[in-house]
């Protein structure tokens, strides 16, 4: 979830998608103007951290790497849950990556945070010859679903910091805080846990 004071948002943005699709590299890319060709696959997930100004904020993302294989998707949760951004990646030489995709746009619409900031990124936009997911079939998905979608490619730096500057963009901006920090919300677990579910 973004918090905020004195226009610093801090933000947790978490990636998703197929293994192999590119998640880590455009970390990478983002984070530290690198890239690799024989990136490592991620164990479980990986955490890193960057900062954006804006014209109006400064936007610390806490960004969330998962792993893509099945075996780790019951943790995905974890990293889901409470994020203000979301980033699902797809290869576009991969048919099969592009489905992978459209079930995490699903696990979230079910699962997620309904005022969750959430981009497809279509990556490895370097490989045109290798194309597989054509933009046009990608762009009009994105619209039914009412995601941000844009073609990156990690190896290139096309768009990566441009999709990150686009969610910080679309973030939440301040509104005054509900309830100050520090106030006892109620008393009853089952009205706590209300309490966390809205704000945390
Ligand atoms: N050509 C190309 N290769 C990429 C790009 N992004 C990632 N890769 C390569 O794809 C492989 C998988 O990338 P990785 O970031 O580990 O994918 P992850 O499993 O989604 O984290 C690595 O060999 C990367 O070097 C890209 O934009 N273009
Ligand atoms: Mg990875």
């Amino acid at each position: 979830m973004a918090t905020i004071g004195n226009n610093n948002i801090n933000a947790k943005l978490v990636l998703l998608g197929d293994m192999g699709a590119g998640k880590s590299s455009l970390v990478l890319r983002f984070v530290k103007g690198q890239f690799l060709e024989f990136q490592e696959s991620t164990i479980g997930a990986a955490f890193f951290s960057q900062t954006l100004a804006l014209n109006d904020a400064t936007v610390k993302f806490e960004i969330w790497d998962t792993a893509g294989q099945e075996r780790y998707h019951s943790l995905a949760p974890m990293y889901y849950r409470g994020a203000a951004a979301a980033i699902i990646v797809y290869d576009i030489t991969s048919k099969d990556s592009f489905e992978k995709a459209k079930k995490w746009v699903l696990e979230l619409q079910k699962q997620g945070n309904p005022s969750m900031v959430t981009a497809l990124a279509g990556n490895k936009a370097d490989l045109e010859d290798k194309r597989k997911v054509t933009l046009e079939e990608a762009r009009a998905y994105a619209d039914e679903n009412g995601l941000f979608f844009m073609e990156t490619s990690a190896k290139t730096a096309v768009n990566v910091n441009d999709i990150f500057y686009e969610i910080a963009r679309r973030l939440p901006r301040a509104q005054p805080a509900q309830n100050p920090a520090g106030m006892v919300l109620s008393n009853t677990p089952a009205e706590q846990s209300k309490a966390s579910a809205c704000c945390s």
